[in-house]
């Protein structure tokens, strides 16, 4: 316990430090110098309207996803946000905008989570958001559907015990976006912490061939998890398919009992109406992440530090 609440201090003020730094890094000097070879001269942060240049897009992701539905609540909270839009595509499709504007020291506002390799590849921030429309620190739990504990113990009993530090998603995630495959980085993951592992299958029995689907969505983030789990599961001899599906129907198949779970519940904010819809019909195996987190990102060199610092659409 004490353990745990110390861990989560440490984390709150990691996030405060970089709140700080964010504030440092977008200090009027340095935003004048960008703004100035974007906008061809204006030299106050007041004059700034990134809205204009990004016509008032924000750059979502899938449809599906809760942050989208929460950038859209955000977009009718904020009343400087009027005439705002937010764009979905893909994941994937985002991170290659964010990349190109980071490349080229363009603004973006994207739609943004942690863990996410983004923020050890590029120098990003979160917008604040005094609404706090996006809630607070969130965790990812396991979902499982009923019965299973009885069917297949020990399948359920390692998806109870699953649990990992934001860290180690995140080093699966670099692994992945840096070029290799997903199970092999899942597997390296294994084979470097495997003292992690063994708490997660201990006082189960391996399997010999026992079926298993787990279902995810393809967030970098639930490619990572859904990707070691699994690699776990088949080192004990379960047969585990996984499958890609969108964030709607990944709830209602583990609710509808047709497949065995999922590791990729974001609550209690982001999957918050999908928990309570189906929240009867399935089995909550509690937090398998702490300390994660969802909001609008935007790169350190903009100058804006909170949603309240975008300007509306004229
Ligand atoms: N995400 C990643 C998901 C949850 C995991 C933040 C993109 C979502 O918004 O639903």
């Amino acid at each position: 316990m004490f353990n745990l609440n110390w861990k989560r201090f440490g984390m709150v003020a990691g996030l405060s430090l970089t709140l700080v730094a964010a504030g440092c890094g977008s200090s009027e000097d340095e935003g004048n110098e960008t703004t100035g070879d974007s906008e061809g001269g204006e030299s106050s942060s007041e004059e700034v309207n990134y809205g204009e240049e990004l016509n008032y897009e924000i750059t979502g992701i899938e449809a599906g996803a809760g942050v989208v539905a929460t950038a859209e609540t955000a977009v009718e909270e904020y009343e400087n946000l009027s005439g705002w839009e937010v764009s979905t595509s893909s994941s994937g499709a985002m991170a290659t905008a964010l990349g190109e504007a980071v490349e080229n020291e363009e603004p973006i506002v994207v739609t943004g989570w942690t863990p996410h390799w983004k923020f050890a590849k590029y120098d990003l921030k979160y917008l604040e958001d005094p609404k706090e429309v996006f809630g607070g620190e969130e965790q990812i739990k396991t979902m499982v559907r009923q019965g299973l504990e009885e069917e297949k113990p020990n399948a359920y009993k390692i998806l109870d015990q699953f649990n990992w530090e934001a860290a180690d998603m995140e080093s699966v995630m670099l692994e992945i976006t840096n070029g290799t495959s997903e199970q092999e980085a899942a597997q390296n993951w294994i084979s470097e912490n495997q003292d992690k592992v063994d708490a997660w299958t201990e006082g189960t029995e391996e399997v010999d061939g026992t079926e298993v689907e787990l279902v995810y969505v393809n967030w970098d983030s639930e490619i990572a998890s859904t990707n070691v789990i699994a690699e776990v599961m088949r080192e004990q001899g379960f047969d585990v398919t996984i499958t890609p599906l969108d964030n709607g129907p990944m709830w209602e198949s583990v609710a509808s009992g047709e497949v065995t779970g999922m590791v990729a519940a974001w609550l209690p904010g982001t999957h918050g109406d999908l928990y309570e819809e189906h929240k009867d019909s399935l089995e909550d195996l509690g937090a398998n992440l702490e300390g994660a987190k969802i909001g609008l990102v935007v790169p350190e060199y903009m100058d804006v530090d909170s949603i309240e610092d975008l300007k509306p659409a004229e």
